[in-house]
């Protein structure tokens, strides 16, 4: 057994003690109470989901383990050569909540090469998919196609299957999923965007330099793939990708069937498809408003108007839980400032001039709770200065990212033996039952 997976039984069997002790002593304790209109209003803010793989406060912003976005950048031990950490030694972060050393990332790194063979059959999977098809439909099935080879799932249906050890065939599963989605996500960018100039993966680098060398980019992007995918990776278990695989997933549906749902998830438009809503609405504001011209406040501020007033949202702003700027826009923010070229790009200088106005536009406008940005409004200016212009392909990538999150929940959802997901429905009439009559709790 490797270290890796050594280390997270001990966790599990450790942690499963406080999870079952809560579980009998303390099970009735109220820590919630639900409104009618978060019945309704799509369950916001109700506590009923556990996970310690991350945690997201309203006004921080996100913390990986504990630790916040330039903590966990400053606590990994770093690529060759690079500021940023590998995203194999983020994984080992994420599923155990330690900080490998540089010998435990190395086993990783390892490892990780084998699993990351895709079979040949995802790509006559994703090939048989007309050309056009979204390059998310691509990911998703090329995911899919993939259960049939399912550890989890030939463990259930083996005869043999035992909740106590179930774990570790989900871990299987997990591990050899994150290390194949960056080559399924660099064959889909090659085949639509490449004309099929497809590029085998270089055994000796780390994940991130491996997707920059297999989408034919420079040496530079290594680190931004690294950052992005890292940074894209969790956002507690109420988003609507992770809950989906970890719903999925609670049926016992193997990691591929509960990854493949949570990636259909992620390219709904409120969710990470708003990555390439962002550079649409940026590249229409650019024809249609400047016409050559030099952005200005108020061009920008008639474009915003322009999009509330027919009814759309404004992609990359507002948060269902955030309650200020995303420390995931910022860490990309900075990324640009500090990245020569990037800083001076027009591109990002219209992103940086949308920060100045629309929150105000939307505080004005008087209906999101959150006006400020999201990750997604400052990842796509990034690919766009590297050259990845397609912005269809966005979600794509921050479904690479997100996998590594969904992953070691589910790992960690099979290790403490968490039940089918089954919430309870009502009626309207009981509703309106309640309103007039609330009920005694
Ligand atoms: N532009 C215009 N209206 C907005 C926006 C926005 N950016 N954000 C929220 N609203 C509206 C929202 O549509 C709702 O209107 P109505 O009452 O007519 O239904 C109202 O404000 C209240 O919504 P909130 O409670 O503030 O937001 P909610 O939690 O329902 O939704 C989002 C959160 C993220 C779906 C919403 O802010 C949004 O649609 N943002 C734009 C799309 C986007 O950037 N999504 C990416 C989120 C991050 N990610 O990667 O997943
Ligand atoms: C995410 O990263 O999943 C998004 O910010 C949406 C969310 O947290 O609800």
């Amino acid at each position: 057994m490797s270290q890796l997976k050594q280390t997270l039984a001990k966790k599990i069997a450790e942690h499963s003690v406080r999870t079952q002790r809560l579980l009998k002593e303390f099970g009735n304790v109220v820590i919630d109470k639900v409104t009618i209109s978060q019945a309704i209003g799509g369950m916001r803010d109700i506590k009923a989901l556990v996970t310690d793989i991350s945690y997201l406060d309203p006004f921080e912003g996100i913390r990986f383990r504990g630790k916040t976005i330039p903590e966990t950048f400053e606590a990994l031990p770093k690529a060759p050569g690079s500021k940023y950490p590998t995203v194999e030694a983020f994984w080992y972060f994420l599923l155990t909540g330690d900080i490998p050393t540089q010998e435990q990332v190395d086993e990783v790194l390892k490892e990780w090469k084998v699993r990351q063979v895709v079979p040949s059959y995802v790509w006559d999977a994703i090939r048989a998919l007309p050309r056009d098809s979204h390059p998310m439909v691509m990911l998703s099935t090329g995911i899919l196609s993939m259960q049939k080879d399912s550890k989890f799932a030939k463990f259930y249906s083996s005869g043999n299957f035992n909740k106590k050890v179930a774990w570790e065939y989900v871990y299987e599963d997990a591990y050899d999923l994150v290390a194949r989605i960056p080559i399924i996500a660099a064959f889909i960018y090659n085949l639509k965007y490449r004309g099929d100039f497809q590029v085998a993966p270089d055994p000796s680098l780390d994940m991130g330099a491996n997707f920059a060398h297999m989408i034919g980019q420079c040496k530079e992007y290594a680190d931004v793939a690294r950052m992005y995918f890292i940074l894209h990776s969790d956002h507690e278990s109420g988003n609507v990708s992770a809950h989906t695989t970890h719903l999925v997933h609670s049926a016992l549906s193997d990691p591929y069937y509960a990854y493949s749902a949570g990636l259909n998830g992620l390219a709904g438009p409120l969710h990470g498809l708003a990555n390439q809503e962002v550079l649409d609405w940026i590249i229409k504001f650019e024809e249609k408003y400047l016409k050559g011209a030099e952005p200005t406040k108020e061009l920008i501020e008639k474009a915003l108007w322009d999009t509330l007033n027919s009814g759309q949202v404004i992609p990359g702003y507002g948060h269902a839980v955030l309650r200020k700027t995303d420390p995931r826009y910022t860490a990309q923010r900075n990324f640009c400032l500090e990245t020569p070229g990037l800083k001076d790009d027009p591109l990002f200088k219209v992103v940086s001039m949308i920060y100045e106005v629309a929150p105000d536009v939307l505080m004005k406008h008087g209906k999101a709770k959150n006006p400020w940005p999201n990750v997604d409004a400052q990842s796509g200016v990034i690919q766009w200065y590297y050259g990845v212009r397609e912005w269809d392909f966005y979600t794509v990538l921050f479904g690479v990212g997100r996998s590594l999150g969904c992953m070691a929940n589910i790992t960690w959802d099979r290790g403490l033996g968490y039940p089918i997901e089954r919430p309870k429905s009502v009626t309207t009439d009981m509703l309106e039952k309640w309103a007039a009559n609330p009920p005694q709790l």
